[in-house]
């Protein structure tokens, strides 16, 4: 397998691109080499450059759940494209898919679009203050919900890859009012109301997804809510990457948990950028115009990106892929583990629906200390293989993989083998 034209790619991207990237995870420092260029993407299959054609398990770290270019939303995307890109008013459109979105979490009256994850998040945060008229927030170490100022301590995904325990450029007054606690373990959440009145809500990932895929054990996330209920401090969902994904409501119709407020992105645009913040009507009236919460944006509720998540979450209903994930899920589990094994590789897997990833550790991972204990050596030997076999994996540890309903069972048999060279070779180190 040639990547002559990546490399000369990254060459030339390096002069006038940060690490020839847009998002640090791209730049495959936790496994080494330089990064794949993408030239196109259709159904399970994504193709370099190069011309070298993997089955993709990034799509694009989530949104593209029913494959690539699936022809419902590519034709929904083309016919907005026609009509204009952007306007700076509103549309039929979002007032469409703002009822997909509300329908399918019982707990949202109203959303507002926004642009990404990130902004989401934020807006979620600033409305949960708001609404409390309380300054601080509890998150969770491993859980990354994007890289605003106040978040960016203890977090998953990039920072977990690149062994960051936090962003340069942010002041501590910053975080100053971001407590930390540890996943699945409510004490430690707890702790910090003891002596604090001023706390106004806790974050989570409601299944962890940025440090690998962490479940929430027993009833940590229901125990967790009741909790907050009795302090009077909300719960938000960061659903960015569960959103849609996990079941159509969420990991929260998952789970049977209802947040305050949750926060999506990803899916709910397929493929185009978009994230939305929402809550119960009580809430959302603090939202400017209804209230003195002021978040704005001038792309928000873009035409493609709301004509590309109404017709993915419409396909998205009407596949009703969730029993699908399960099985896929379960057969790529029992694939890595009993190849593990054959090798005698040290392997956990976690999995919940259609997001799954392995640990190259001993240990069960229930948090990101655990999930930190991971053989990232391993890993990134076990990537480069299963590249080399043809299947295109997030380049870090602590990034999920994602299963589109597209994949078939060629698209399986193509994994399975791949895992067995990769395992083999993760062996011989
Ligand atoms: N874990 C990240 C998304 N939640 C990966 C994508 C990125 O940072 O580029």
């Amino acid at each position: 397998m040639k990547f002559n034209k990546s490399e000369k790619l990254y060459k030339k991207g390096l002069k006038n691109l940060v690490g020839a990237v847009n998002s640090p995870v791209r730049a495959f420092s936790s496994v080494g080499g330089n990064p794949l260029f993408i030239k196109k993407a259709k159904g399970t299959k994504i193709t370099d450059v190069d011309g070298n054609e993997y089955v993709d398990l990034v799509l694009s770290y989530g949104p593209m759940i029913l494959g690539h270019r699936h022809k419902k939303v590519e034709k929904a995307a083309k016919k907005a494209l026609k009509n204009g890109y952007s306007f700076g008013a509103s549309t039929e459109a979002e007032i469409k898919l703002a009822k997909i979105v509300c329908d399918a979490f019982p707990n949202m009256d109203k959303v507002r679009f926004v642009n990404s994850g990130t902004e989401a998040v934020l807006s979620g945060i600033r409305l949960a203050r708001a609404y409390t008229g309380k300054d601080k927030i509890i998150k969770f170490s491993g859980c990354y919900h994007g890289h605003q100022d106040a978040l960016l301590v203890a977090a998953g995904s990039g920072l977990a890859t690149l062994s960051l325990p936090g962003s340069k450029g942010v002041p501590e007054g910053a975080v100053k009012n971001t407590l930390i606690a540890e996943y699945n373990n409510l004490e430690s959440v707890k702790k910090h109301f003891e002596n604090d009145d001023n706390i106004a809500a806790v974050i989570i990932e409601p299944i962890g997804g940025n440090m690998g895929v962490v479940i929430p054990q027993n009833n940590f996330l229901k125990e967790l809510k009741d909790f907050l209920e009795s302090k009077g401090a909300l719960l938000i969902a960061d659903e960015v990457m569960t959103g849609f994904r996990s079941k159509f409501g969420g990991a929260q119709e998952l789970l049977g948990v209802t947040a305050d407020i949750t926060c999506l992105g990803k899916v709910i645009g397929g493929g185009f950028p978009v994230g939305a913040y929402g809550a119960r009507e009580e809430i959302m009236q603090e939202v400017a115009p209804l209230g003195g919460m002021y978040q704005a944006g001038t792309l928000s509720g873009n035409p493609i990106a709301m004509a590309g998540g109404i017709a993915t979450l419409t396909e998205l209903k009407k596949q009703n892929p969730y029993e699908k994930f399960e099985e896929i899920g379960a057969i790529l589990e029992v694939i890595l583990l009993e190849t593990a094994k054959k090798y005698n590789v040290d392997l956990v897997v976690n999995r919940f629906g259609s997001m799954l990833n392995p640990f190259f550790t001993n240990v069960e991972v229930t948090n990101f200390e655990q999930a930190q204990t991971s053989d990232t050596q391993k890993f990134a030997v076990f990537f480069w293989e299963m590249i080399k076999n043809g299947v295109f994996l997030p380049p870090s540890q602590f990034e999920a993989w994602f299963l589109s309903s597209a994949l078939s069972d060629k698209d399986i048999q193509k994994i399975a083998n791949a895992v067995d060279k990769a395992m083999y070779k993760v062996s011989t180190i």
